[in-house]
């Protein structure tokens, strides 16, 4: 079975990649999929986030990265994916993911949404920490993958110059 795993990722964190590592050994194929919102400003290009996942997840052999535009159980139908992949961190994540699990299935009901729990160690961990701790010069190495580390300490370093 193909899973789709759509999200923002911007960018994408340790906890993200333990869920699309532990996704791989359940599902044929995970696709992490970028959701393009361009309303929603993000800090990274849709394309930088790209080659962030592609480095990231270099070393799974299962696993596209994709891009897509308007609603996820559309592009998840696009793929033939019946699967979302999502990650449950506190309890406030799960009245989110609730109805955001029920409204999908009210658009597509062929959809079903797996979530897996994160694991201890990144549970409090969130794109939006990351990009707070780097704008104030922090580290974030234990907390993203080498690109992404690098890639936030350019873009908060422009920032300052
Ligand atoms: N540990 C475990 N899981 C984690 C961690 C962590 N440390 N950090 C994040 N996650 C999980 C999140 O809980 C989420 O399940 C997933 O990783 C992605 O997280 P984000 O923050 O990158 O992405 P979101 O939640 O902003 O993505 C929201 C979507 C873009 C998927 C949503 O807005 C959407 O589907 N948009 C398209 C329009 C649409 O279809 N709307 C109708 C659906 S309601």
């Amino acid at each position: 079975m193909v899973a789709v795993y759509p999200g923002s990722f911007d960018p994408i964190t340790f906890g993200h990649l333990d869920i699309i590592e532990r996704g791989t050994r359940l599902f044929a194929e995970v696709i992490v999929a970028i959701a393009h919102n361009p309303q929603k400003k993000a800090l990274f290009s849709v394309e930088q986030r790209i080659a962030q996942i592609r480095a990231a997840t270099a070393h799974l052999v299962n696993v596209r990265v994709d891009t897509f535009d308007g609603l996820t159980v559309e592009y998840a139908r696009s793929q033939q994916a019946k699967i979302l992949l999502r990650g449950l961190r506190v309890l406030s994540d799960f009245e989110y993911e609730l109805q955001m699990s029920h409204t999908n299935k009210s658009l597509w009901p062929e959809i079903e949404t797996v979530f897996l729990t994160t694991s201890n160690e990144y549970s409090f961990l969130s794109s939006s920490l990351v990009k707070e701790i780097a704008r104030f010069g922090g580290n974030v190495r234990h907390l993203v993958p080498a690109t992404v580390a690098k890639d936030l300490e350019e873009c908060f370093t422009q920032t300052l110059i």
